[in-house]
């Protein structure tokens, strides 16, 4: 553990180019955090990286020499965010893609477990680590078309609980953020393979969708309790979203 209490805290974000990753990253910054800003598109993160002062670090966690240069390069982490993750498609199970289903299984878990791995030394060394995973109110309903991506997000979920169990009585803290509706340039944009009708339609007449700053500001507050305070998980929905079927549209 670090004796210079005057050393900011490192936090990592992982997928920091773009959405909930970047408005995390700056988030974090605005609370005084050192944020390395992880991700595949090295152009972004340095870009966010001089914006907040910070570290770009190039990272794929899909690959594990990418991960373990990640990891070379964080002595101490304090705060680790696994928010690198997506959607690909909304076939039903009969007419799954199974290509697109192991892309969502590697990159939202064990992209996950991969970079969790990687890091756990760093987060040790810190003396009070926090590792927050960016879930989904896809790991608690399922939706037709959804499957590939629900179950992956359901793993995140249950990876989170245990290793809450696996490390209780080390000072590490495993916490979940669970969004639903979010409106990110990305996210549905991605799942439909860059077909912005069908993208847009997702949030078509719902009044104020989550922004990725929302999620941000949550991901911060949790990263900001005190070290003996655990929030296991935090759901978090636009007003309009009930639940995955219940969504208000004008
Ligand atoms: C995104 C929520 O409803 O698109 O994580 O699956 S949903």
């Amino acid at each position: 553990m670090s004796d210079d209490s005057t050393r900011p805290r490192t936090a990592v974000v992982t997928g920091a180019s773009s959405g909930i990753g970047a408005a995390t990253a700056r988030a974090l910054a605005a609370e005084g955090f050192r944020v390395v800003c992880a991700a595949r598109r090295t152009d972004r993160i340095e870009g966010l990286a001089a914006e907040i002062g910070g570290v770009a670090v190039t990272c794929d966690v899909t690959d594990d020499a990418s991960v373990a240069t990640l990891a070379a390069a964080v002595e101490e982490c304090h705060v680790l965010v696994n928010n690198a993750g997506g959607a690909a498609g909304l076939d039903k199970v009969e007419a799954a893609d199974l290509e697109g289903w192991r892309w969502m299984y590697d990159v939202n878990v064990l992209g996950l477990v991969r970079v969790t791995k990687a890091l756990l030394p760093a987060l040790r060394a810190s003396g009070d680590g926090l590792v927050v995973n960016v879930g989904s109110t896809a790991g608690r309903w399922a939706y037709e078309g959804g499957a590939g991506y629900t179950a992956a997000k359901h793993a995140v979920k249950v990876v989170t609980e245990t290793l809450r169990l696996e490390l209780n009585g080390e000072p590490i803290r495993i916490s979940e953020v669970a969004p639903g509706m979010v409106r990110t340039d990305e996210f549905a944009l991605v799942r439909f393979g860059g077909d912005r009708e069908r993208a847009e339609a997702v949030y078509a007449g719902v009044d104020q969708p989550l922004l990725a700053e929302d999620v941000a500001d949550a991901i911060a507050w949790v990263a900001t309790r005190p070290s003996h305070v655990d929030i296991d998980e935090l759901v978090i929905k636009p007003r309009a979203q009930a639940a995955a079927h219940k969504v208000h549209r004008t």
